[in-house]
């Protein structure tokens, strides 16, 4: 959709930031789907590297809201967090530079918005997890997040991206798209759209909880994918990054992401369906580091869905993919054609795999407790 900015546009936009030191070069970084994201490096020793995002305003459509609600969640976790007990993550990832105007992001003539924080150096993630460790270091991490933020009421935020995880809204957007079909394409993926309507009935059950009162908004991360998990070279935690997304929802959103994402024995758009599966130890390990943080905020209506919350971030995500590909590759930056479906097929592949084991899920949450 856009083309990708020249480097002399970039280093003008750097210059809005009020920052010292001249620039070295800047160069594009990580593997978003959504943003763009560059790391700007800094002339001379010791002097503190950049990383610079342009917001993709299509898909965020109010970033005065956006970057409203980070500067009230990290103002947040900042005083939450005061010292000796405060991570370097407050001083880097989470503090966004001002302009010369005072605002923590730019516009340029364009009408693209860009804004700026420190980069962290020797930071690693992972799409795929190695060790148990990794996924209860995480679990720690995301469950941590939620509850030092457990006490921020979650209509002080605003919606960045409006129902979101709201599979009924996303299930009218996808019957459209099917619909319409404007590329032909549903011919090519009959099993995956029947899949979609099979299993449509039973996720609406977060939705109906929250209606009913049972489960409540709080404020979520709502992008819980493991990758947005920095981590240092002895695999301690550095940061959760990737705040764009932080607004009111269900604690489900971020525990099924991350299961969905941190316990996948392969990659999300695999093309060899016979490598996914859900890992159950990764599950478990993710499980108790998250429960260690969390089960204190959480009711018992919560904790009961937990583990049936993994299937649904999978089938949402699934859904997404799909629709994306019969829409025309739209919305997610794609690698190669068919992209999209082959994400599509990974992710109700997982799915399946978690529907065999969902017996056992829920008893290991029920022994966390
Ligand atoms: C997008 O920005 P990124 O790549 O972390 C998407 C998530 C999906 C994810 C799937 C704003 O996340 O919802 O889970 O791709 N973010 C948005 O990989 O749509
Ligand atoms: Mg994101």
């Amino acid at each position: 959709v856009n083309s990708s900015p020249e480097l002399a546009h970039l280093r003008e936009v750097v210059q809005q930031f009020s920052i010292t030191g001249q620039v070295e070069d800047i160069q594009p970084f990580g593997s978003g789907h959504i943003n763009d994201t560059f790391r700007v490096r800094m002339k001379g020793q010791g002097s503190r590297d950049y990383l610079l995002q342009r917001i993709n305003h299509h898909v965020f459509k109010d970033v005065p809201v956006l970057m409203n609600n980070i500067r009230i969640v990290t103002d947040h976790l900042r005083a939450r967090l005061k010292a000796p007990t405060k991570p370097v993550f407050l001083q880097d990832c989470y503090t966004y530079l001002n302009t010369r105007e005072g605002s923590n992001y730019f516009r340029d003539d364009a009408g693209h918005f860009w804004r700026m924080t420190y980069f962290i150096p020797e930071s690693k993630s992972y799409d795929i997890l190695e060790t148990a460790d990794q996924a209860l270091s995480g679990g720690r991490a995301y469950g941590m997040f939620l509850n030092l933020l457990s006490d921020l009421p979650a209509d002080h935020l605003g919606e960045t991206i409006p129902a979101f995880h709201d599979v009924c809204s996303r299930l009218q957007v996808f019957d459209a798209v099917l619909h319409r079909d404007a590329c032909h394409r549903a011919r090519e993926a009959p099993i995956e759209i029947a899949l979609v309507q099979r299993e449509a009935a039973a996720m609406t059950v977060i939705l109906d909880w929250g209606r009913a009162g049972r489960i409540h908004l709080r404020v979520t991360h709502n992008d819980t994918k493991f990758n947005n998990i920095l981590f240092d070279k002895n695999d301690r935690v550095l940061a959760i990054v990737d705040l764009d997304t932080v607004m009111p929802g269900y604690i489900h959103y971020d525990f099924g992401d991350a299961i969905r994402s941190g316990a996948n024995t392969a990659a999300e758009d695999e093309a060899d369906l016979a490598k996914i599966s859900m890992d159950i130890n990764l599950f478990a390990s993710f499980a108790r580091g998250f429960l260690e943080q969390t089960k204190y905020i959480l009711n018992k209506a919560e904790i009961e869905q937990l583990a049936f919350s993994a299937q649904l971030m999978t089938y949402i995500i699934g859904l997404r993919f799909l629709t994306d590909y019969l829409d025309g590759d739209r919305y997610y930056k794609i690698r190669h054609p068919g992209h999209n479906l082959q994400r599509a097929r990974a992710q109700f592949q997982l799915l399946r795999s978690m529907q065999e084991q969902h017996s056992e899920m829920e008893k290991i949450i029920r022994q966390l407790i």
